[in-house]
C-alpha cells in the first residue's frame, strides 16, 4: 500500500469515528437558546463571529485607541458581528485558526464563505430550529456526544438547575459536569454562596464544615448527574501548598473522598491567568506555565482517584506525558484553548503518541458556540490523522502489518473510548 493510500484510510477512518466531546461549554437547549436573553446556549452567525478569540483578534486591527473597549462592549450583538466580519474576514484574510474555523463552519454548512456581509448567513441561521440545529450539527462534526460545563456557582446557571429540576439532565445529545473552581480559586465566594444554598461550611472549616462541603458535593454532583467534576486553575496553583493548608484540607478532605467514593475524576485544567486585561472581558486571560509536580503528588497520594489533566502552557506539555507514564490514574486530554492550533495539536499529539501510545485523549473542542464543533473537530481530525499515518508507515517500515482493524481501535481510544473507560463508574 502506498503512503498515500495509507493516509486515505486513516483520513476516512478518524473521520469516521465518532467523538465524545469530553469538554465544552455548549448547553442542552432546556438552558435557553440565544438570542433570547439569558439563553445559555449560544449558536449562530454573530455568536460565530463574535467568539471572544475573536474579539481580542479585532482589537489587534482596530485597536482601543481608535475604538474604545467600553464602546465595543456597548454596540449590539450585531454590529459587533460587523465590525469583527469587515475588519477580520473581508479587509484581511482570516488567517488565524479562529478565523479559519468560522470560513470551515460556513462552508461545512454549505454556505458560501465568501459573502462581504452577514446578511445572507443572518437569513440562512434565522430559519434553523435549535434543537433540530444541534442534530446537524453534531452529525456535521461526528459527535455522539457534547459534555457541558456546569457552573454550580454561576447564579443564573444554578437558578435555571433549581426551576428545571431533572429535565436539566435529561438531553441524551449531552452529559453535565460539576463544574466549581471557587472551591479553590475564591474560597470565600464559595462558602458564601454555599450558605446561601443552606450548606453550613465556614470559611476556617470550622464545625461540621467538612461534613457540610461533603454533602454540598454528594448532593450536586448527584442532581447534575455530573460525569465528572472540573476546576480550571491558576499557574499558582500548587499541592500541596503550605502557604493555603485550608485550600489542601478541601482536597484532600473533602472533594477528593466525595470523588473517590462516587468513582468520578477530577477534571483539573491547570495554567489559566484571569483577567490579564479586563478590558477584553472573556477575551482577556492568558496561559502561563503551571506546576506539573502538584499533579505528580495528587496522583500518587489519592492512587484510589482519578485525574484528567489538560494544562494551558506548551512548556507544561511533555512534563504531563512523563507525569503520565507514571501513573495510569492520570488521563492527559486535550490542545486547550491557545494550544488549540495545528501546529501545536501536531506537536502535542506526536509526544503523547511517541511517550504514551493510544492511552490519551488526545483533543477536546472547549467549544463556546455550538456551530463550532463543526470547524474544531474537522481541524483536529485532520491532524491527529496525519500524526497517525506517520506513525504506522513507520510501523510498517520495521515489518508490522497494520490493519484497518486496528486503525479502527486506535481512533475509536483516540477519540471515545479511553475517555468514556475514564468516567466508568
Ligand atoms: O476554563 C475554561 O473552561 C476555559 O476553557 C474557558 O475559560 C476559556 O474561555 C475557553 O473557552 C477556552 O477555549
Ligand atoms: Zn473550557
Amino acid at each position: 500500500m502506498s503512503r498515500k493510500e495509507l493516509a486515505r484510510q486513516v483520513d476516512r477512518i478518524i473521520a469516521d469515528q465518532p467523538v465524545t466531546d469530553l469538554h465544552t461549554h455548549v448547553y442542552a437547549p432546556v438552558f435557553g437558546a440565544s438570542p433570547k436573553p439569558g439563553g445559555l446556549l449560544l449558536w449562530g452567525i454573530d455568536e460565530l463571529v463574535t467568539y471572544h478569540y475573536l474579539v481580542a483578534e479585532v482589537f489587534r486591527v482596530v485597536p482601543a485607541s481608535v475604538l474604545p473597549y467600553e464602546k465595543f462592549w456597548q454596540m449590539s450583538k450585531a454590529a459587533q458581528a460587523d465590525h469583527i466580519w469587515k475588519h477580520l474576514f473581508v479587509e484581511r484574510t482570516p488567517l488565524s485558526e479562529a478565523c479559519r474555523g468560522v470560513i470551515t463552519t460556513l462552508d461545512k454548512l454549505g454556505l458560501d464563505p465568501n459573502e462581504r456581509t452577514l446578511t445572507r448567513y443572518r437569513r440562512w441561521f434565522a430559519a434553523q430550529d435549535a434543537s433540530q440545529y444541534i442534530d446537524k450539527v453534531m452529525a456535521l462534526a461526528n459527535v455522539d456526544q457534547i459534555t457541558m460545563t456546569n457552573a454550580v456557582f454561576d447564579d443564573q446557571e444554578r437558578a435555571l438547575w433549581d426551576s428545571l429540576g431533572p429535565k436539566a439532565a435529561a438531553d441524551p445529545r449531552f452529559a453535565t459536569v460539576l463544574r466549581c473552581d471557587q472551591l479553590l480559586t475564591d474560597w470565600p465566594q464559595a462558602v458564601t454562596k454555599m450558605a446561601a444554598m443552606g450548606y453550613a461550611v465556614a470559611t476556617d472549616l470550622s464545625g461540621a464544615s467538612l461534613n457540610e462541603l461533603r454533602r454540598f458535593l454528594s448532593d450536586w454532583l448527584k442532581r447534575t448527574k455530573a460525569v465528572y467534576l472540573a476546576m480550571s486553575l491558576p499557574p499558582s496553583w500548587r499541592y500541596p501548598d503550605p502557604a493555603n493548608p485550608l485550600g489542601d484540607r478541601i482536597v484532600r478532605e473533602a472533594l477528593l473522598p466525595v470523588l473517590a467514593q462516587e468513582n468520578l475524576p477530577w477534571a483539573m485544567m491547570i495554567g489559566s491567568l484571569r483577567g490579564v486585561n479586563p478590558a477584553l472581558k472573556d477575551a482577556g486571560d492568558i496561559g502561563v506555565r503551571a506546576d506539573v509536580l502538584s499533579v505528580a503528588h495528587l496522583c500518587r497520594d489519592f492512587s484510589g482517584n482519578k485525574f484528567m489533566v489538560t494544562m494551558l502552557a506548551r512548556e507544561n506539555q511533555h512534563e504531563l506525558c512523563v507525569v503520565a507514564r507514571k501513573f495510569g490514574n492520570l488521563l492527559p486530554f486535550g490542545c486547550w484553548w491557545f494550544l488549540n492550533n495545528p501546529s501545536l495539536i501536531e506537536e502535542m499529539t506526536r509526544m503523547r503518541l511517541e511517550l504514551l501510545g493510544a492511552t490519551i485523549t488526545p483533543q477536546h473542542s472547549d467549544a463556546r458556540i455550538l456551530d463550532q464543533l463543526i470547524y474544531k473537530w474537522t481541524h483536529s481530525r485532520q491532524v491527529i490523522a496525519k500524526v497517525l499515518t506517520d506513525k504506522y508507515a513507520d510501523l510498517k517500515e520495521a515489518g508490522l502489518k497494520i490493519t484497518k482493524k486496528m486503525m479502527k481501535r486506535d481512533a475509536a481510544l483516540l477519540l471515545r473510548d479511553n475517555y468514556r473507560n475514564f468516567i466508568k463508574k
